[in-house]
């Protein structure tokens, strides 16, 4: 059965039991961008179930957006439980981001990137620059957190040979960790399902600190557990082990969100800080789920308080609308390779689509609207709501863990009879109660828009705890 059955209203469940969180949304006309003949096969999804998907795709076209809702191809309303995939944090087609797209698709829809400039792409890096930690001074643009983390590693490698430090080579990532899906990516990164078909072809020389994700010290923490911060000495071993001289940098997400929302013990940031800087490793914050505005300031390391060397950036910069991403590096760093000839290129590196004059001009508008409605201070006023509504499904079934930080949040429940099934079906329930959330084996991750009502994230939990209950 590859072409997609005829969605009607009559196929759409949430209309026979209606919930909360639906009755509360206005209705728009429904949009019918689906044929019956549209043939599933072709298009390779990405990180999806293919053939599942193929077989159970109710809920999931989505036909259109706005705000904090998706609608579906059934003309369902779903609310927006992961903001995109973590970037729309001012919800969809905010229209300020939609009015700038337009206006600069029509003015200059592309500008060569190599050896010529636009001016709005010099002014968004100077406003990223005075929103980052201080002393992070400079901002080379690529167009996803896989780029930015690659190109933070490949930053980091050729700053220690340009000051003659050859042989600091190794990369220290986390096990957990997700720095995307680059090689350099992969090989930093803890995610074994990324790592282990390409085993052979991992950049060599990296290690992995470990994780902090310890249910028996930590379960149903509030905000930054108060235990683990010891593990940041791992670090010390390492280069104990290597010696300082072989090791370039390390790599963390200050909260690791692809591997469910971990949240970093009180101390554990500072921790590595200090190593670092005890050993000249340069310590790179991957920002790209933490930075704009989730942890409740303007970058993760602002919220934890601590400054890494370099920051890689993606996702909320522009509020997803198009793809951007990039790499905000110290002014010592960036000066590292400011030398030689002046005629010749310093970084040998960059992308065709490096800053791309439609994600510039989206850019400027969400930061423009970031600013406007000082949207950290949003996420610190929802934050405690959030952590509210969702630590009241801790007596639900089967919840073993429930975490949180600014406007992210985790529900870890115990494996059914095949592992990663419960979450599956725990997502296809909520489907029906008109809530979008993403799942991550028995995890399921909540990431609402920080323009979401408080009324909108108790409704949120609400649903989740009667599609945790309906799934078993
Ligand atoms: N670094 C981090 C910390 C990320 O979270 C990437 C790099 C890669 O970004 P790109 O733009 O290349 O996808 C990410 C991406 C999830 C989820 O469900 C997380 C990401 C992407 C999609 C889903 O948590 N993070």
């Amino acid at each position: 059965m590859r072409a997609l059955r005829g969605c009607t209203a009559t196929d759409n469940l949430a209309a026979a039991q209606p919930l909360a969180i639906l009755e509360t949304i206005p209705t728009r006309p429904v949009e019918r961008t689906m044929t019956d003949t549209t043939d599933l096969s072709h298009y390779w999804m990405p990180f999806t179930h293919n053939r599942y998907f193929r077989e159970h795709h109710a809920y999931r076209m989505l036909a259109s957006a706005e705000g904090a809702y998706y609608t579906t191809t059934e003309g369902q309303r779903l609310f927006d439980g992961l903001s995109g995939l973590w970037c729309c944090g001012l919800g969809h087609r905010q229209p300020r981001v939609v009015k700038a797209i337009q206006q600069q698709a029509d003015t200059l829809d592309y500008a060569t990137a190599f050896q010529m400039g636009h001016e709005p792409v010099f002014r968004l890096a100077q406003r990223i620059a005075k929103l980052a930690p201080q002393g992070l001074d400079h901002v080379f643009f690529v167009n996803s957190g896989s780029e930015a983390v690659d190109t933070a590693l490949k930053i980091a490698l050729a700053y220690h040979r340009a000051r003659g430090d050859a042989s600091r080579t190794r990369l220290i990532g986390r096990e957990k960790g997700y720095h995307g899906v680059g090689f350099g990516g992969i090989s930093v990164g803890g995610m074994v399902a990324n790592r282990k078909l390409y085993a052979p072809a991992m950049i060599p020389g990296v290690d992995h600190l470990p994780h902090t994700h310890n249910l028996k010290e930590m379960a149903f923490s509030r905000g930054q557990p108060g235990w683990g911060s010891h593990l940041a000495d791992e670090l010390e071993r390492m280069v104990q082990l290597h010696d300082a001289s072989t090791i370039a940098a390390v790599i963390v997400e200050p909260m690791q969100g692809s591997a469910g929302v971990v949240i970093p013990p009180v101390g554990y940031l500072q921790r590595l800080r200090d190593i670092c800087t005890k050993h000249g490793i340069l310590l790179i914050f991957d920002e790209v789920i933490t930075g704009f505005g989730r942890m409740g300031a303007m970058f993760g390391a602002q919220a934890f308080d601590v400054t890494p060397d370099i920051i890689t950036f993606a996702k909320g910069v522009n509020n997803g609308a198009v793809p951007m991403g990039g790499v905000i590096v110290r002014d010592d760093i960036h000066k590292a390779f400011m030398t030689g000839p002046e005629h010749m290129v310093e970084f040998f590196h960059g992308y065709t689509y490096s800053g791309h004059p439609l994600a510039v001009a989206a850019a400027h508008a969400t930061l423009d609207v970031y600013a406007e409605q000082d949207t950290p201070a949003r996420v610190r006023e929802l934050a405690p709501v959030l952590e509210d509504a969702v630590h009241g499904l801790r007596s639900e079934a089967n919840v073993i863990d429930i975490r949180n930080f600014g406007l992210a949040a985790a529900v870890e429940l115990s494996a059914a009879d095949k592992p990663g099934l419960r979450a599956v079906r725990i997502f296809e329930e909520s489907l029906k109660r008109g809530l979008l959330v993403r799942f991550t084996g028995d995890i399921i991750v909540l990431a609402p828009p920080f323009i979401a009502s408080t009324d909108e994230i108790w409704q949120m939990t609400e649903t989740l705890k009667e599609a945790i209950k309906a799934a078993g």
